[in-house]
């Protein structure tokens, strides 16, 4: 039985696990969920993953979720090239380091402003009050200094020469705000020149496909027009701003 990744690429996690088999050539069934529908509150989904939440691995009867576990899953199933994930000690702990620290810094600011942006607009017609926007927008700059400054630095990707994790889960991350119209390269030309960078290494066909979705602005808002809009959403943004 294939490899069986069930995705959803507006989600960047999903983006990174697709990118990752996709260039390591790793075979597997793409199994489509629609967040913007709530299919991943269905019974079907339910009996992949109680969390509820893509991406998830299914390797025959092997279930995985967490796209960072998935991802060191499969560079380890199938010995990708040691750059991906360093087996040198130190070199390893580097991409760990930045894995654990992208959850609540670069992931949570950068998906904050995406639903700011995208999400809130597309489920309520109103904007964000400017305050709670330009708050957003600050925490997710300060996000992106450290990523220049601590994990970047000079390099041309985060851990050397070559690229890795770090600098796949970091670019999906990072290409979420960029989806709404809010272009973080501009005046960050290291930032730019390393964005290049990563999207050659990847190929920037696969890397523009796995992000048509995410660059489409009026997407979310046109499939709520004519799917109608998910309960589920309507509670999580309740419970954003109550
Ligand atoms: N830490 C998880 C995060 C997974 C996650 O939050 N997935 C989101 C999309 S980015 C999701 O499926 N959300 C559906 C929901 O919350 O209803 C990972 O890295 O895989």
């Amino acid at each position: 039985m294939p490899l069986e990744l069930y995705l959803d690429l507006h989600s960047q996690p999903c983006r990174s696990v697709l990118l990752f088999a996709k260039i390591n050539k790793i075979p597997f069934e793409y199994k489509a969920v629609d967040l913007s529908t709530g299919e991943q509150y269905g019974e079907e989904f339910g009996k992949v993953s109680i969390i509820r939440k893509v991406p998830v691995l299914k390797d025959g009867s092997f279930i995985l979720t967490e796209s960072i576990a998935i991802l060191q899953y499969l560079a380890a199933k199938h010995r990708t090239p040691d750059h991906w994930y360093p087996a040198d000690l130190e070199r390893r702990a580097r991409v760990d380091e930045f894995l654990s620290w992208q959850h609540t810094n670069i992931r949570a600011h950068g998906s904050k402003v995406f639903w700011f942006r995208d999400v809130v607009p597309a489920v309520t017609g109103s904007q964000v009050p400017k305050e709670k926007m330009d708050a957003a927008v600050e925490e997710l700059n300060a996000s992106l200094k450290i990523f220049e400054d601590k994990f970047l630095q000079s390099r041309p990707f985060v851990i050397g020469d070559k690229i890795c994790l770090a600098d796949l889960v970091a670019i999906v991350e990072i290409m979420q705000p960029v989806g709404t119209g809010l272009d973080v390269f501009q005046g960050r030309p290291a930032l730019s020149a390393w964005r290049d960078r990563v999207k050659k290494e990847i190929g920037v066909e696969i890397f523009d496909e796995a992000h048509k979705t995410i660059m489409n602005v009026n997407a979310l808002a046109q499939t709520f027009e004519s799917k109608g809009i998910p309960e589920f959403l309507k509670l999580k943004l309740q419970k954003m701003f109550n």
